[in-house]
Parts: structure tokens; C-alpha cells; sequence
């Protein structure tokens, strides 16, 4: 999971997308506390926070020498002052990474519109985030643009390639990666069936088809995995009037991203005062608490198994790889099995409503279909099923399931499957 901080002149304007107009003295945040932002984000189990470094409103929470739009035109800190830094600072101490969001949409840079000059200085900007700091786990390229917004065709070939340059390790986001792509919506929902595969030369920025986003496709060449953006509130930017969302609604989000073989990145404004507010840090800490309830028991951890085949024969690959807790190891079949079944003797009677199902990603995405069945009064019935897996396909049964007896029936598979995981939890 990763935090999303949507930080700027539109917290003070109380509005959701600014106009380029604003004076940068009205940012002017108190009590800013980045080290708040990141303790938060620790405690709370979010390993990343992307910051929103330049919104759409083109204006800077660091001193950008490419324009005075920024921070060291304002008042906060006697114009000294600088966001980008001082989460850095928070985030080493806390041991977490970080991530930078610059808007190529910038309503205020007069060469904006000029393809050749605007991408340049848009490339300055991004060379002082890049080098200025420290590593970077994360550079988000939104493609938004408002409707009355000078034509213009951003060089993502050149901003892509500088990131590469400058910091190998960051992931870069976009509708169409080049390594992470959006997911389609924002309401952090990844689809049913989700492949981390799409073919980037049906995707352009900003103009991307959402449901091809949203569920990837089977068998295509780019591996772009789905990262699923949206916001404890309503806006991304913080607003008086607004309140965080239910901790069911947080729960509901997290089953229909991570859930769903995406990755979360969960946006929490910071208020007028440079803080996050304290309803949204007590949501934060509820939503830690119900997923360590969910997750903190697995009935089938270390139980016994019996399965279809097992590759070679080798105890490398029998069933218990599926229920040691090591996304490392994984239960595989001879290359010629495209289905199969792991079945689970769970000594016992126990009740669950949430299987967990995972695949060990790094040697690709395999399975395409798939049914979990218990066994009841000596029948075995089927209480979920699906098509994806991916790293992580986290099914919730809508009323518990009580049996000693319970097995996972692998129908489709690209390849043989492979099961790094299966785990059965209680929610309710
Ligand atoms: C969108 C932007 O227009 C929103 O303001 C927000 O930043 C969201 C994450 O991306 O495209």
C-alpha cells in the first residue's frame, strides 16, 4: 500500500483543481509536519508516500529555479521553506520511500502550449526533483488536462528516459506505464478479472480506454501491473466540509484493489496547518487494525495437503509450499498440467469467509480460472470462484463457511500454476 498526498495552493482555495492565478503567499501551512505524514503513513503499514511536488496549478512546494511560482515566492518559513526536503527528511527517519507527482498539465507556466520550451523547462523541473534529493521509489505522471488547455504533446520518451537515468530503481506511472499503469477509475477498483499484462500501443495517455486499464489482457506483451489510486475523501485535496470515508468503505477499497492483484495508493490530504487531519489518522488506524484482524489468523497455515501432482516428484514444489507462509516457495506440477487441485485437511472443523489466493509473480501470471470448494456433509461445494489471480486475488464468501475439508480446483492456467499461497481468514 502507498500513501498519496495531494498538498497545494487548492488546500487554501478550498477547490479540487486550481487556476494558476493564485498568489503563493496564501500557502501558508502553521504547523506543517511532514515527520506527522510519515508516521502515520509507518504505523499505519504504507511503505511509500507519493507527494504532489506540482499540481495542475503549476505551483511548487519546493524552490524550483524554473519559475518563482512556488514556495520561495510565499511567506511560509520566510520563503525558505521546501515540502519536497522536509518529507524526504520524515521519510528516511521512518524508513519508508518516496515518491514525487509533477503535473504536466501546468495552468500557470506562461511557455506552456510551446511544445519545444514548455517540455523543456518541465524537464529542468523534473532533473532538480530527480537529483536534488535523495532515491525515489515512485514518479507519477498524471494525464490530465482541463478541456480549455493549450494543445500540446508532452515528450514522455525524454521525461521517461531522464527518469531512468536519474533514478533506476523509481517505478513510473501513467495510463500506460511504462511500469505501473492506472487502473481506470478513482475509486481504487481493479477489475474482476485483472491481468498485470497490457499492450502499451493500445493505451496513450490521457486518452486511454478505462476498461482495457481496468482489467489488463490476457496473454498481451507489456507487464504493467495496476496501481489503484483514490482518496480517504471524497476530494484529493482537503476540504473543511469533508469527512473521510467508512472504515467498511477503506475495507471495500482494499478488497477491490490488493484484493484484486492491484496496488493501493491511498490519498490523504494534509489540512490548512500542513497536518493530517486527526479523523482521518484515526480512520487510518481502525482500517490498520480490521486488516491485521482479518489477516492476523490463517486457518490454513501448515496444514495438511494433498494435491493432483507435484513437479519431479520434489519436495521443492509439493503442497505444503501453498501454506507455509513464504511467498517464495510455491506448489508447481509438471510442465503438461494446465489445471489441477490442492486440497487442505484443516484437522478440523473452522469457519472462514475471506480465501486468499496467490501466485509467485516474478515467474509470471498464469492462472485463469478457478473455483475453492469445501467439503459439507461429505459434498464438495463450491464457495467462490474467479478467473486471476496475480500476486494477490482475495475473495470474501458472503456468509462463513464452516468445514474441515476445503480445496482449490485450478481450471485455466496459461502455463502450469504455480500457488506461492492460499490462506482462509475471518472477516465477520
Ligand atoms: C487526476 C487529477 O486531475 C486530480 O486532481 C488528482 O491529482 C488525481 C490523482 O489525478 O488526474
Amino acid at each position: 500500500m502507498r500513501l498519496f498526498v495531494h498538498f497545494g495552493v487548492n488546500t487554501y482555495t478550498n477547490r479540487e483543481w486550481g487556476t494558476g492565478k493564485e498568489d503563493p503567499r496564501i500557502f501558508n501551512p502553521a504547523r506543517l509536519d511532514a515527520r506527522q505524514w510519515a508516521l502515520v503513513a509507518r504505523e499505519t503499514g504504507f511503505k511509500t508516500i507519493i507527494l504532489t511536488a506540482k499540481h495542475h496549478d503549476g505551483f511548487c512546494l519546493w524552490p524550483s529555479r524554473y519559475t518563482t511560482h512556488s514556495v520561495a515566492s510565499g511567506t511560509w518559513e520566510g520563503g525558505k521553506g521546501d515540502v519536497v526536503r522536509e518529507l524526504f527528511e520524515a521519510t528516511r527517519d521512518q524508513r519508508i520511500r518516496m515518491g514525487l507527482y509533477l503535473s504536466p498539465w501546468d495552468m500557470h507556466e506562461p511557455v506552456y502550449g510551446d511544445e519545444n520550451a514548455y517540455n523543456s523547462f518541465y524537464l529542468g523541473q523534473l532533473r532538480e526533483l530527480l537529483s536534488g534529493y535523495g532515491r525515489l521509489a515512485e514518479v507519477w505522471f498524471d494525464g490530465a488536462k482541463g478541456k480549455d488547455a493549450k494543445d500540446m504533446n508532452y515528450d514522455f520518451a525524454a521525461f521517461w528516459a531522464t527518469v531512468r537515468q536519474l533514478q533506476p530503481e523509481a517505478v513510473m506511472f501513467s495510463d500506460e506505464g511504462p511500469d505501473v499503469r492506472w487502473i481506470g477509475n478513482e475509486r481504487g477498483f481493479a477489475g474482476e478479472t485483472n491481468w498485470s499484462t497490457i499492450d502499451r500501443t493500445k493505451v496513450k495517455v490521457g486518452k486511454a480506454d478505462t476498461k482495457y486499464l481496468n482489467s489488463g489482457e490476457e496473454g498481451a506483451p507489456d507487464w504493467i501491473p495496476g496501481e489503484c489510486d483514490t482518496s480517504i475523501r471524497k476530494g484529493w485535496f482537503w476540504h473543511p466540509e469533508e469527512q473521510p470515508k467508512s472504515l467498511e468503505q477503506l475495507v471495500e477499497i482494499y478488497f477491490k484493489s490488493v484484493g484484486r492483484n492491484g496496488v493501493l495508493l491511498l490519498n490523504v490530504p494534509p489540512n490548512t496547518e500542513g497536518r493530517f487531519d486527526e479523523h482521518d489518522v484515526k480512520r487510518l488506524h481502525e482500517f490498520r487494525q480490521a486488516l491485521d484482524a482479518i489477516f492476523g489468523k490463517d486457518f490454513a497455515g501448515g496444514k495438511t495437503t494433498e494435491t493432483s501432482a507435484v513437479r519431479g516428484n520434489s519436495p521443492e514444489f509439493d503442497g505444503t509450499k501453498a501454506v507455509d507462509g513464504d511467498l517464495r516457495t510455491y506448489w508447481a506440477q509438471d510442465d503438461a498440467r494446465t489445471g489441477g487441485t490442492l486440497e487442505l485437511d484443516l484437522g478440523g472443523p473452522a469457519t472462514f469467509d475471506v480465501v486468499r489466493i496467490q501466485e509467485p509473480v516474478a515467474l509470471g501470471q498464469r492462472i485463469s480460472g478457478y473455483r475453492v470448494e469445501a467439503l459439507q456433509s461429505g459434498e464438495w461445494k463450491t464457495i467462490t470462484q474467479g478467473t486471476t489471480v496475480g500476486h494477490k486475488k482475495l475473495d470474501r464468501i458472503a456468509s462463513p463457511v464452516t468445514a474441515s475439508k476445503v480445496r482449490l480446483v485450478i481450471e485455466k492456467s496459461r502455463a502450469t500454476p504455480l500457488v506461492a499461497e492460499f490462506g482462509l481468514h475471518k472477516m465477520r
